[in-house]
């Protein structure tokens, strides 16, 4: 018995070790604003509800390991202890109220605990604050649109980047975009999404954003970009055949390079006809 005890420790002891070099390496992949090869963690945080998100999803790991352990640590203690072979003649105990007490409180207790900063995270992403620029986003098959309506009204679309270009191309595979969204860092973030023929889903995970883009319905959430840097998403509803092919990519900058990019892109995007989906593709052909 206390060799296969001795066995089981150091057992647990490997495990704990690996995780722990798990974790350790999960930070050293990490790159801000996209993922990393073998990354099973949230990609790192880069908007105030990223960190509230981040900090949630800590306290409830700790929780369900905690409860994890102790309902092992109960199982293994009954058939150790309690086997017909250790404990011939059973007790016939029925009733106990301290333990009856316990078992009601105590998980009543861990639920409040556990919906006070799940609700506090709910206000946090749905009370939008009073926003510095809006943005709307609106899916289609198999693309984003983009306006923007405080600035000029201009509207672009901005599709896969990478995809035949493949060896070329240095960005991010199926996540670079040709137009990508421009916004100044630090600064309140309204993004208004719609869906132009299906649901779509407008996802950023770095700013812990994912919103349907449903047809007929404008949607609204928002992000604090906290770094400077280049941070992508993807569609998250399945929208059809392309749904992979229809990444976002975000562009945060200073301000002063963002007033420089607004000049430049009203120039550009000038006519929103000229600079649609539809009509290069009719150029094209
Ligand atoms: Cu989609």
């Amino acid at each position: 018995m206390k060799l296969l005890k001795g066995q089981i420790g150091r057992h647990l002891l490997g495990l704990a070790i690996i995780g722990v070099v798990l974790v350790a390496s999960g930070t050293a992949f990490a790159e801000l604003g996209q993922p990393a090869p073998w990354e099973w963690k949230l990609q790192q945080s880069g908007s105030p509800v990223m960190d509230q998100i981040e900090s949630f999803h800590g306290w409830l790991l700790v929780i369900i390991t905690v409860i994890t352990l102790f309902v092992l640590g109960l199982l293994i203690t009954v058939m150790v202890k309690f086997n017909a072979r250790a404990n011939p003649v059973p007790s016939r105990t029925t009733h106990n109220t301290l333990i009856e007490v316990l078992w009601t409180l105590v998980p009543v207790l861990i639920l409040v605990s556990i919906a006070i900063p799940s609700f506090r995270l709910l206000f946090l992403q749905l009370d939008i604050p009073k926003s510095d620029l809006t943005i709307k986003a609106t899916g289609k098959q198999w693309y984003w649109t983009y306006t923007y309506p405080d600035n000029g009204k201009f509207e672009f679309d901005s599709l896969l980047a990478c995809d035949e270009t493949r060896q070329k191309c240095t960005q991010p595979r199926l996540l670079a975009v040709d137009n990508e969204i421009v916004v100044p860092v630090n600064k309140i973030i309204r993004v208004e999404t719609t869906g132009a023929d299906v649901i779509h889903s407008f996802a950023v995970p770095a700013f812990g954003i994912k919103i349907d883009a449903i047809p007929g319905r404008l949607n609204e959430t928002w992000f604090k970009a906290e770094k400077t840097g280049v941070y992508y998403g993807q569609c998250s509803e399945l929208c059809g055949k392309d749904h992979a092919y229809m990444p976002i990519e975000v562009r945060v900058v200073t301000d002063q390079e963002f007033a420089t990019w607004i000049e430049a892109a009203k120039k550009k995007y000038a006519s929103a006809k000229d600079n649609s989906y539809a009509s290069r593709a009719g150029a094209a052909e």
